[in-house]
């Protein structure tokens, strides 16, 4: 998994590089009070960008917030606005932060530039513009957010790949080992309650046994679906290792767990498991052992191991149920 987490990082990085073209239009938002610069600058960014334009500030903080523009120019030619107010909201809203800022300012405002840039604005431009200069600047701020905004995008999925179980979709064990921690503090926190329960299909290496390995896949991604069917959106449930999953059920007492795993033991065992590959429907069980979070202290390893202990009753006392 971290080799294939690994190449899906090198694909995106190459990607991304291949990608760092400058025939790329950019997506501009231009915030101009006056009509006669809003017309010059738009004419100048033409070979290399789309530029919407607003006159009004507090408009185009919405606009800005709901499109993903490479680059904002502001230009510091409003009548009762100070611009830099605009520069500010810009850099604390959660979706424009990370949005390049261009100011346009008067030739000996020296003081408004090292404010501007003390705020965050990226970079700025005298008046009067040069239309040269003003490409110039914008390609590099254009290209500069494109190409982290596809290093983020490949991250995030380097992550996703990192956190998930390639064969079923559902989180795979890393992820809850970094995870359940987060869970169980919170709980204990807020006193409220928490359940975790381990499933293990029955007799499952007989089915590798008479159908084959790829026949448990199809058994084993079944089994993840009929999980997912059962689980609530707060749960976390995940493969935790061959055929065994985990479920954490946040806000969930004991007594309420053990109606979840019986819903889950009846949805394996009601219906055949239907396997493509070996044109047949297999009869398939699991046990599930349950245990829940001690409000006097507890611990993931803990909290597991009980659950694990639970599990082992439930082999032992003939499989194909529920034991807290
Ligand atoms: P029990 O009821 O005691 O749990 O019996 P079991 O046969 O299910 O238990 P055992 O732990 O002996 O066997 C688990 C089997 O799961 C062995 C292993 O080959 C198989 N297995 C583990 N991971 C995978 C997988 O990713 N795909 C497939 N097809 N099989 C797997
Ligand atoms: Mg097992
Ligand atoms: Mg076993
Ligand atoms: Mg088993």
């Amino acid at each position: 998994l971290r080799l294939r987490a690994q190449t899906a990082h090198t694909i995106g990085l190459q990607e991304m590089l291949r990608q760092d073209r400058p025939d790329e239009p950019g997506s501009v938002l231009l915030v101009d009070g006056r009509a006669s610069s809003q017309e010059r600058l738009v004419r100048a960014l033409k070979p290399i960008a789309r530029v919407s334009v607003m006159a009004e500030p507090q408009t185009a903080l919405f606009e800005a917030a709901e499109n993903n523009f490479d680059l904002v120019i502001v230009n510091a030619n409003f009548d009762a606005y100070d611009p830099l107010r605009l520069c500010s909201q810009l850099r604390s809203l959660e979706r424009t932060r990370f949005i390049p800022i261009l100011l346009v300012a008067d030739q000996g405002n020296d003081e408004m530039i090292v404010r501007a840039l003390e705020l965050g604005v990226t970079d700025y431009i005298m008046r009067p513009v040069d239309p040269n200069e003003l490409l110039a600047r914008c390609l590099t701020q254009i290209r500069r957010k494109q190409c982290n905004d596809r290093l983020r995008a490949s991250v995030q999925q380097t992550i996703e790949l990192a956190i998930t179980d390639d064969l079923t979709g559902l989180h795979n064990r890393r992820y809850l080992d970094g995870h359940l921690k987060l869970l169980l503090d919170r709980a204990m926190a807020r006193g409220r309650p928490l359940s975790i329960c381990i499933t293990d299909i029955d007799r499952f290496k007989q089915v590798n046994d008479t159908y084959g390995h790829d026949a448990g896949d199809e058994v084993l991604r079944e089994f993840a679906n009929r999980v997912r069917a059962t689980v609530r959106g707060a749960d976390l449930a995940c493969r935790f290792g061959g055929e065994e999953f985990v479920i954490v059920m946040p806000d969930t007492t004991p007594e309420m767990a053990a109606v979840v795993a019986e819903r889950l033991r009846l949805m394996v065992e009601s219906r055949g498991f239907e396997i493509v590959r070996a044109d047949t429907v297999l009869s398939v069980t699991a046990s599930l052992g349950i245990a829940s979070l001690r409000p006097e202290g507890d611990t993931p390893e803990a909290l597991l191991k009980r659950a694990d202990v639970a599990l082992y009753e439930a082999k032992n006392n003939g499989r194909n149920r529920v034991v807290a």
